[in-house]
């Protein structure tokens, strides 16, 4: 039975919207040389102006960091530094939903999604690293383990104000000061952490916030004043920065795309199993660097699972991101869109067979319903290549064994999910799956004491837990090139 819901949209009015918006360099925002415009992917209407920084405004960033961290953070204790990031975590739990409303804005994610996930897993990596702060030398690192210096951070639009407290977060609790980049197409929430910082009284230039695109990206990664790369994106970019780290004495930490295996047994409670599905692959329209994209399905529950899962997909609700009934919000921007559709039409083209919830697309925006396609081969390009949106391939196995050897042929290895009874056989897929993380009957679970990360071309470094804190710290380990 499908039932209808009165729309039910998110106040617009808790986010004040600047016209333009500045680089946040040494504690104050300030325009620069050019500007471009950020919008709303739903809409398409203009949201606001953003300065584009270029290598002089890279150069001030790093300027203003080095200052702040040589005069101001590394020598002041930890207990101290834990206090700001404390209030930090505080500011950001009471402007939540100012944050919640400006994500989705700028984003197109459903505000049921910014509001439930990644406002609060924010606010939560401040508090756990807060914690860390002055306990850095009972963590294993020896007993007074040094920072590096000023880090470098590039992130994507995917989860901009989470990937920024990934970074942000455990680099300021290690001593650390950052300039950081956020994407191109989602640059407002870091803007409005920047005014966050100066309202906790953060010491100026101990964060920074540079806005631009790709080459500003670049000019941050190149520049000689930095001491660590940490870098989350596309496996093309990231081995362009591992060139352009290797032999600078930069360290570096790669955070890469993937490929997940979502591998459902016959044992498996499936109703569950199909809930994890939709989580794995629609959640933030399957822009989810560990989107479970790859369905691994026993033969002989496959047209069980695959009947249930279809009957579900039919129930998504696609449209508004601001409306809080909304489960699928629109793609980030046109050329994701494009990416998408060039790889569906790929899909068509190999063979593979397409189905997609029948649901009515906005006219304006950018739009793609949730897909799944069947008697996919591993040789398709839709069961190798990272689509990063509502697309499902589907592939079928009859042991153990199999479901290995197809969950692991791929050249990335970020994530993995295994749905069975059995918890031997958990523990069995668990040592042989080639993935950072592997979860059991359950998908796309985070928390900040657990670490994150890669193997093969999803990239190496760890975020989150203990092991995300050895990345900021002076020593053995945390990627160096
Ligand atoms: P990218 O195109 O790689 O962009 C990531 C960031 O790098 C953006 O800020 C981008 O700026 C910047 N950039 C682009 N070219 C650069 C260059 N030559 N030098 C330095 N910086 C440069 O990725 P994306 O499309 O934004 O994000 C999607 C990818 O991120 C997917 O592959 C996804 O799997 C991955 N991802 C991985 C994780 C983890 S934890 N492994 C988490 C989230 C996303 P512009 O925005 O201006 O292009």
């Amino acid at each position: 039975m499908r039932f209808e819901y009165a729309p039910a949209p998110e106040s617009r009015s808790v986010v004040t919207l600047r016209d333009s918006y500045g680089l946040f360099i040494g504690g104050e925002f300030a325009g620069g040389s050019s500007v471009f415009k950020t919008i709303s992917p739903a809409t398409e209407e203009v949201l606001a102006e953003v300065t584009h920084g270029g290598p002089e405004d890279v150069d001030r960033a790093v300027a203003a960091a080095r200052q702040a961290y040589e005069r101001v953070w590394s020598v002041m204790p930890g207990r101290d530094r834990g206090k700001y990031l404390f209030r930090i975590a505080r500011l950001i739990q009471e402007r939540s939903r100012e944050l919640a409303v400006l994500e989705t804005l700028d984003n197109g994610k459903p505000i049921r999604e910014s509001r439930d996930v990644d406002v609060p897993l924010t606010a939560a990596h401040f508090f756990y690293h807060a914690g860390w702060a002055d306990k850095l030398g009972y963590a294993g690192f020896g007993p007074s383990p040094r920072p590096l210096g000023v880090v470098g951070q590039v992130i994507p639009w995917n989860f901009p104000l989470l990937m920024l407290a990934w970074k942000i977060a455990p680099a300021l609790a290690c001593g650390n000061t950052v300039v950081l980049k956020p994407a191109e197409t989602t640059p407002l929430t870091a803007l409005l952490f920047g005014e966050i910082c100066q309202q906790a009284d953060l010491p100026p230039g101990v964060v920074n916030i540079v806005t631009g695109d790709g080459s500003t990206g670049h000019a941050l990664v190149a520049h000689p004043g930095i001491d660590k790369v940490a870098f989350t994106g596309s496996t093309e970019v990231g081995r362009e920065i591992a060139r352009m780290c290797a032999v600078s004495g930069k360290r570096l930490t790669l955070e890469l795309g993937g490929k997940a295996a979502n591998v459902v047994f016959d044992d498996a409670p499936l109703d569950q199993a199909v809930e994890g599905i939709i989580n794995g692959i629609f959640f933030n329209q399957g822009h989810v660097c560990c989107a479970g994209s790859r369905l691994l399905v026993q033969e002989s529950v496959a047209d069980e699972v695959l009947e249930a899962l279809k009957r579900r997909m039919t129930t998504l609700r696609l449209g508004d991101p601001l409306d809080k009934n909304t489960d699928v919000g629109a793609i980030n921007s046109r050329a994701q869109l494009d990416k998408i559709t060039d790889l569906v039409a790929a899909g068509d083209a190999e063979g593979a067979q397409r189905w997609a919830a029948p649901c009515p697309l906005p006219e304006r925006g950018f739009w793609f319903p949730p897909t799944v396609f069947t008697e996919v081969s591993q040789a398709h390009r839709i069961a190798k290549e990272e689509i990063f949106g509502p697309v499902l391939s589907v592939l079928t196995f009859r042991t153990p064994a199999e479901a290995v050897e197809k969950a692991n042929n791929t050249p990335y290895g970020l994530s993995a999910g295994v749905w069975t009874d059995k918890g031997s056989l958990i523990l069995w897929m668990a040592s042989r799956l080639r993935a950072g993380v592997v979860w059991a009957n359950t998908f796309n679970r985070f928390d900040p004491a657990s670490p994150f990360g890669g193997y093969k071309e999803s990239g190496f470094g760890r975020e989150g837990g203990r092991h995300g804190l050895e990345a900021y710290l002076d020593g053995p380990g945390g990627g160096d090139v």
